[in-house]
């Protein structure tokens, strides 16, 4: 809790990232169907890079993200599959603010 740790900080909030990735999913997915869809994943980048002040993704790699995390290979992500995602965009939004 000590000011000036963001290490801490970072630790503190990733006892929350499991609540972090239900909500982050429950946004994403639009259509409920308890799945993210190559359409749905890349809205959420480029919402994503809107928010980050970066040019958004192109398709292409909106597709390479979903085949890297896709583990089964159904095409869509899972709440497990996404969650890879939520982390490594979280860890990166942190680094982004600048500790
Ligand atoms: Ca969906
Ligand atoms: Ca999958």
């Amino acid at each position: 809790m000590a000011d000036g740790f963001p290490i801490e900080d970072q630790l503190k909030v990733s006892d929350n990232i499991e609540e972090i990735v239900d909500k982050t999913f429950a946004q994403v997915d639009t259509n409920k169907n308890g799945f993210i869809d190559e359409k749905e994943l890349g809205q959420m980048l480029h919402a994503c890079a809107q928010e980050m002040g970066i040019p958004s993704p192109p398709k292409e790699e909106v597709k390479a993200v979903l085949q890297k995390l896709d583990r089964n290979n159904d095409n869509q992500l899972s709440r497990d599959e996404f969650r890879a995602l939520v982390v490594r965009l979280y860890e990166q939004s942190e680094q982004m603010k600048g500790k």
